[in-house]
């Protein structure tokens, strides 16, 4: 059934009582009032669970309520009542399934038994673990290791993490791609060469201190909501937060904070930009570009009147290189290439320019509206520069900050879950753990989406996620993954990867962390990492969805025993039983961030890992923090020649977990009862003849031979750059081609996808 679109541009806040209505209505449907009280005593709280939703930082004082409504909806979603049986698989063939919405899928509820799919009668029927466990052990012992993958999305713990991404490194690779791979990535290889961090260097307490917030890309409304209450904070100070987004985000522009009762009950928002400019898709570059000639231009005129200096000339002199050479490449790119590119007039980015100029320290906030780009890295780098320019990395109040996705997927890395070789501490764990260490780099989530295409991949792993959804390419991904001899997809909830079967396809279902996860020693611990570095521990307080799950670490433990040959000095067994054994392990690999790892589990507001650059200690080749320069102005893949091109944004609901999608509303746009939408610029709309509230379709301007195409889409005249056009994940992925990815990063460049948009003439043929 297609839901009928209703659109009215939102003039809400975020929070305030949409916020309070929606988390009403979303427990309410997922029958899951019950954790109501709990997630006020619990969630993100000491000795509770901490949230499953974004990786935004805990503080060591929290909120009478630390959660977000985005959070709750997470938390009702995991711990509804409903269940996907044994049951339901004998009721519908996945044929059938195949049909359904990722809604409906996980709409069903919890995954209660292990299932292996039967393709003779297609469906899925219950199997026992250790017959399960024996045969994926047995199979995978007939590999060649090259040819398997280890997935993780970014939820699981460190713990678990630790205990996978060394199974790989036995069985015989490192090929461990995870969610990060399509996501900071870019950050990550990014900041690595500016920084010498692969990581943010911002704490929450530098909110407290700065005097100046940027945000390029990121929805902060939705994606990372807790953090508007740093943001609220900051702006009671007084502080300028200058956005820089294509379209206008609820969040970033005004917020009723629910934990307030006298703003609830006057309704006053704070306004939390001050400055928000609508920067086209792909244009951040040429705007940073704008407000570094700004930079320069103001300290020119200090230089010369003996004013204030806007360079922190000590900084730049004593703790970096290459700023003669990005000052030369500012100065020669002209007004005029910039306005274009950027879409922006150059007095808003001399007001932006002029803002930072005016702080003693700032900070630089973003997201996936930077990573997901041809030149993501050159966007994450720009970034950098204009930090560096004013001394901004390593002094209170200021610092780049990268907001992560997944609860985890940052520490996932942490700890070894990594495709690329030299993050890894390899001679170590070999020595640890009397083995050899495959040497070659493994593949990532690109490269691995190519290998399966290529039909060279066996078998693929999957701890945690929605791949086959996630990545690009949704059609070509499809078929080619049918030829894999097996997969085995560790969940929570059914979803539409475990629908694409192999030769043989495993369904093994686990705990979410708020549920209680008992093992011989008791109830466990598990710990992850926050966007700010920060090592935080979970102890689940809820009892188990199924008394046939089993948790990760456990399920990791079990198909290593299976797979691999017994090993004295990796006793799965046993770590499985205790997990403060795995975090000694953590700890002997990883000392300089995990030393005493298990007595500082409840430092209040977690443990911070130790980033050099937070001290002014560049880890990088030269031992100095590096100004790098962009390669052009524009980091889309289109080249803005041909104004019937688009770039097309694919990007998130406020209903929505990545491919979890909890319902059809988008309540800070004003979008309500249907995902099957694209928002346009009016005039672009009406240059391509596609009818007021009509439908659109889409076509990938690429000339590969491939034609990805989308239909059904109801348009929508939206407030954003003409010549931009965004529509939701993972709805859009079959438009974006697998080889538009981030170069170095291979970070897939989901947002500026170049499209062909016309009228659809066959209204609802969504492909
Ligand atoms: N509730 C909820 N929370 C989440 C998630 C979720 O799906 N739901 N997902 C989690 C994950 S895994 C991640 S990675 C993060 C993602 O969080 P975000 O980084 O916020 O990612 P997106 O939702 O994709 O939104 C990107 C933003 O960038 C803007 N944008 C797009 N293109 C450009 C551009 O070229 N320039 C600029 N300046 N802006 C641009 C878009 O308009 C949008 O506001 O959130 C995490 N938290
Ligand atoms: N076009 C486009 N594509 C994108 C993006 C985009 O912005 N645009 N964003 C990209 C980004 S940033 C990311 S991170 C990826 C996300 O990619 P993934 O991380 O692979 O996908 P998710 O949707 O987060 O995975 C959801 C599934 O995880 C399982 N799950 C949930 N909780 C748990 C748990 O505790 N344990 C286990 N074992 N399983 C669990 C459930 O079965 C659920 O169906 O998508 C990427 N794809
Ligand atoms: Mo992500």
């Amino acid at each position: 059934m297609k839901n009928e679109l209703k659109y009215r541009p939102s003039d809400q806040p975020t929070g305030g009582w949409g916020s309070v209505r929606s988390l009403v209505k979303h427990s309410t449907r997922q029958r899951a009032y019950a954790s109501i009280p709990a997630l006020l005593r619990e969630h993100n709280k000491p000795k509770g669970y901490m949230c499953t939703s974004c990786a935004w930082a805990k503080p060591g004082e929290p909120h009478t309520a630390e959660f977000c409504e985005n959070g709750a909806k997470a938390t009702f979603w995991d711990l509804t009542p409903k269940r996907t049986t044994p049951d339901f698989f004998a009721r519908h063939t996945v044929t059938e399934l195949l049909a359904w919405q990722d809604f409906d899928l996980e709409n069903e509820g919890r995954l209660t038994h292990p299932m292996r799919y039967d393709p003779a009668s297609d469906k899925y029927i219950a199997v026992g673990w250790d017959e399960a466990f024996a045969d994926i052990g047995a199979r995978l012992k007939g590999y060649d290791p090259k040819r398997v993958v280890f997935y993780a999305s970014g939820r699981a713990s460190l713990e678990t993490s630790f205990m996978y991404q060394l199974l790989a490194r036995l069985y015989g690779n490192n090929n461990l791609p995870d969610s990060s791979n399509m996501c900071h990535e870019t950050t990550s290889v990014g900041l690595a060469q500016s920084l010498g961090t692969p990581v943010g260097t911002v704490l929450l307490e530098d909110f407290e201190q700065t005097d100046c917030i940027l945000s390029f890309g990121q929805n902060v409304g939705t994606n990372s909501p807790r953090l508007l209450h740093s943001l609220q904070l900051a702006r009671e100070r007084d502080v300028p937060i200058v956005v820089f987004n294509p379209l206008r985000e609820r969040g970033w522009e005004t917020f009723v904070n629910p934990q307030h009762p006298g703003q609830m009950l006057s309704n006053s928002p704070t306004q939390i930009a001050t400055q928000y400019h609508q920067v086209r898709a792909g244009g951040d570059i040429a705007a940073m570009m704008g407000m570094a000639k700004t930079l320069l231009a103001m300290d020119d005129a200090a230089r010369e009147t003996g004013g204030a200096r806007v360079l922190d000339e000590g900084f730049i002199a004593h703790h970096t290189t290459g700023f003669a050479e990005f000052e030369a490449l500012v100065r020669r790119t002209a007004w005029p290439e910039i306005e274009r590119e950027s879409g922006l007039p150059r007095a808003a980015l001399e007001a932006a320019g002029d803002t930072f100029a005016r702080a003693r320290s700032v900070i630089a906030i973003y997201g996936m509206g930077l990573t997901q780009h041809r030149l993501g890295l050159d966007n994450v780098q720009t970034l950098v520069n204009l930090l560096l320019m004013g001394g901004h990395i390593g002094r209170p109040g200021s610092g780049i900050c990268p907001v992560r996705g997944h609860s985890n997927v940052q520490g996932q890395r942490t700890v070894g879950i990594a495709e690329k070789t030299a993050l890894v501490p390899l001679d170590a764990m070999g020595e640890r753990y009397g083995f050899t260490p495959p040497r070659e780099d493994g593949l990532n989530t690109v490269e691995a989406c190519e290998e399966v295409v290529a039909g060279r991949i066996q078998a693929f792993i999957s701890l945690g996620g929605n791949f086959i959804r996630a990545i690009p390419d949704t059609t070509v991904m499809e078929a080619s993954w049918r030829s894999m001899d097996l997969s085995v997809q560790i969940a929570t909830k059914l979803n539409r990867s475990h629908l694409i079967t192999a030769g043989t396809t495993y369904l093994l279902p686990t705990l979410v962390r708020s549920e209680i996860d008992e093992q011989a020693t008791g109830p466990q611990i598990v710990t992850m990492e926050d966007s700010t570095t920060c090592i935080h521990a979970s102890r689940g307080k809820h009892a188990p969805a199924s008394a046939n799950l089993l948790s990760e670490p456990r399920i990791v433990a079990e198909l290593a025993k299976a797979a691999l040959p017994p090993n004295p000095k990796v006793p799965w067994g046993a770590w499985a039983d205790d997990y403060a054994r795995v975090r000694d392990e953590i700890a002997s690999l990883f000392p300089r961030d995990f030393h005493d790892f298990n007595a500082r589990l409840d430092v209040p507001g977690g443990f911070p890992r130790d980033v050099a650059a937070r001290r002014r200690e560049w880890e990088t080749d030269s031992g100095k923090a590096h100004f790098l320069l962009p390669q052009a102005l524009s980091s889309s893949f289109d080249d803005g020649r041909d104004p019937n091109v688009l770039r097309l944004v694919t990007l998130r609901s406020n209903d929505q977990f990545n491919t979890t999608v909890y319902g059809y509303d988008d309540r800070l746009r004003g979008i309500h009862d249907s995902r099957m939408i694209i928002m346009m610029n009016r005039q672009d709309r009406e240059r391509l003849g596609i009818p007021e509230h009509g439908d659109a379709r889409l076509t990938t301007a690429v000339d590969d031979g491939v034609l990805r195409t989308l239909g059904g889409l109801r348009v929508i005249d939206y407030d954003l750059p003409a010549g931009t056009c965004a529509a939701y994940y993972p709805e859009c992925n079959g438009l974006i081609p697998l080889w538009q990815y981030a170069e170095q990063s291979k970070t897939p460049a989901a947002k500026s996808v170049p499209v062909r948009a016309g009228p659809d003439r066959a209204p609802g043929s969504g492909g």
